[in-house]
């Protein structure tokens, strides 16, 4: 057990200041089950002062600033990132248990690369203009203007926090708005380190705020239901959202929800074999399966199933698991034992209902620190009904079902057959089938022969229970401004 005493303290960030707030609370490694930092929990008086540092921000010289002068501040917070790197890499890494290797290849190149790319874009978002007739023989131009919406909620969750935070906080700036932002308590890490960057690139005092604690009945609820705040976005389970949205209604607070999934892959007989398995392997155990784009059902064409089963069970066997900190590990842990518990509970309800567990179903032992960790084997299940909750429900850990079918139209329904419907793969070398196949699914994101190749330029989002609105290039900038359409007459 480490000293807690010791530990760093994680402080809120607030009108350009640390402040500590009302209690503490740990922050745990769940890769050996240390507490590595203690952080201090925004009551609603600092949640208040966060909304208020904001306001006066977004009504001072900041929500006057040009678009030149916002994207100026990005490029420097990516550079600050970049400055910072493995600091933001062991943060990220000790916080999730994620392979270090992990972080530096996605998490946080992308935190910087959001940056950029949505300063290039606002340098660039073109205006809408038409020329109207008028009733009266004469014209008239219409043209919207950009605004901010104001002072913008963002909570995100524990998988790719710093990720999904500067997902959206990087087009929030470039819209001019002030933020609050509220990471998840289990991964507040990223977020303390990224307000550090923020300050040091100039980001005005109130502009970017900070607080820590957690959900229901503390900060995030606070936060959400503040009636100062103008726009919430989220990244989360499908039920929080739910809650979010209700505390959303009285105020009409606009809304952007990018929420769970059970994603379906489809597998043809006429697939890529060997890259099937490399990329799909990716796309069911990377991020130990806690990935919101992960594939959790995956139907095969019936004459390649047994080859599948068995060459993506030689996958998972092969994949190593270890300590975030070693360069050849693949698979850490999951977030916490509490959500390794909810993942062992899948995997017996999968043996009781009679499943094959083809690989994995349970736990790892290490005989050293990590057996105090939150370590589970990646899994792969067949034989369950397709009504089974292993089948429904979003379990998101390594695991994944494996199903036959006989025809694309079976594969079709049985893939949109989900309350949910987030991402979809496709994998075949038949191109019509291909573009056949993907506008049939009831998903916001297909990858065919590809997972999680992104363009941040693209609509990113969720259908269902999967999520409300879309995200990424010209998306983000609607969500996160106001359009001001101004119609002038021009003659007569
Ligand atoms: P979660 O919903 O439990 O928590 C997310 C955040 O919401 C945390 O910061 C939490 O403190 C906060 N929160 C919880 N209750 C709240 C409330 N009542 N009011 C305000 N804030 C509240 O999600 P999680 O367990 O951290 O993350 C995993 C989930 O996120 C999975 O369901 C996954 O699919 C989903 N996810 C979706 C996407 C996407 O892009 N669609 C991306 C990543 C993760
Ligand atoms: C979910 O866990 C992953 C979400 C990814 C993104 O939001 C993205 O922009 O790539």
């Amino acid at each position: 057990m480490s000293d807690v005493s010791q530990s760093p303290l994680l402080r809120n960030f607030v009108d350009g200041r640390f402040v500590s707030g009302e209690r503490e609370f740990d922050d745990v490694n769940p890769a050996d089950g240390t507490v590595i930092a203690r952080v201090t929990e925004a009551g609603a008086q600092l949640v208040n002062d966060a909304v208020i540092a904001a306001r006066k921000a977004v009504l001072g010289e900041w929500g006057r600033s040009g678009v030149r002068q916002r994207a100026a501040l990005l490029y420097k917070i990516a550079e600050g990132i970049e400055a910072r790197f493995d600091e933001f890499v062991r943060a990220e890494s000790d916080d999730t248990g994620k392979p270090r290797a992990l972080a530096s290849r996605l998490d946080v190149p992308r935190a910087a690369a959001n940056f950029r790319a949505f300063a290039d874009l606002i340098k660039t978002a073109p205006l809408e203009a038409f020329d109207t007739e008028t009733p009266d023989g004469k014209l008239a131009l219409n043209y919207a203007v950009r605004k901010p919406v104001g002072v913008v909620a963002i909570i995100t969750p524990w998988n790719l926090p710093l990720l999904l935070l500067t997902w959206k906080l990087a087009p929030a700036l470039a819209c001019g708005n002030a933020i609050v932002v509220k990471p998840s308590e289990e991964t507040p890490a990223s977020a303390t380190l990224l307000a550090e960057v923020m300050r040091d690139a100039g980001v005005p005092n109130g502009v970017f705020n900070l607080v820590h604690g957690f959900g229901e009945g503390s900060t995030g609820e606070y936060l959400v239901s503040h009636p100062d705040i103008n726009a919430v976005t989220f990244t989360g389970e499908s039920r929080t959202g739910s809650a979010i949205m209700k505390a959303c209604a009285p105020g009409l607070k606009s809304v952007s929800f990018e929420l769970g999934g059970k994603n379906p892959a489809i597998v043809f007989a006429d697939c890529d074999r060997d890259e099937t398995i490399a990329q799909l392997g990716d796309g069911i155990f990377l991020n130990t399966g806690q990935v919101c784009l992960c594939a959790e059902r995956v139907y095969v064409e019936r004459p390649i199933l047994e080859w599948f089963v068995s060459a993506m069970k030689r996958k998972a066997e092969s994949l190593k698991i270890g300590w975030p900190a070693e360069n050849d590990t693949q698979l850490g842990p999951l977030i916490s034992t509490p959500h390794r518990e909810k993942v062992l509970s899948y995997f017996r309800m999968a043996r009781e209902l009679g499943a094959t567990i083809v690989t994995g179903g349970g736990v790892p032992e290490f005989g050293d620190a990590r057996d105090h960790g939150a370590y589970v084997q990646p899994t792969i299940l067949t034989g369950l009904p397709e009504s089974s909750c292993c089948v429904t429900d979003e379990i998101f850990g390594p695991v994944c079902h494996v199903a036959p079918f006989d025809a694309e139209e079976q594969a079709v329904a049985m893939a949109n057959d989900t309350k949910y419907g987030l991402a979809a793969s496709i994998w075949t070398n038949d191109v019509k089938r291909a573009h056949r196949v993907a506008r049939q699914m009831n998903v916001g994101i297909t990858w065919v022969n590809c997972w999680f190749l992104r363009d941040l330029r693209t609509p990113f989002g969720g259908v269902g229970l999967s999520g409300i609105g879309r995200e990424g290039g010209m998306h983000s900038l609607n969500f996160y401004s106001e359009l001001n359409n101004i119609c002038i007459k021009i003659s007569g």
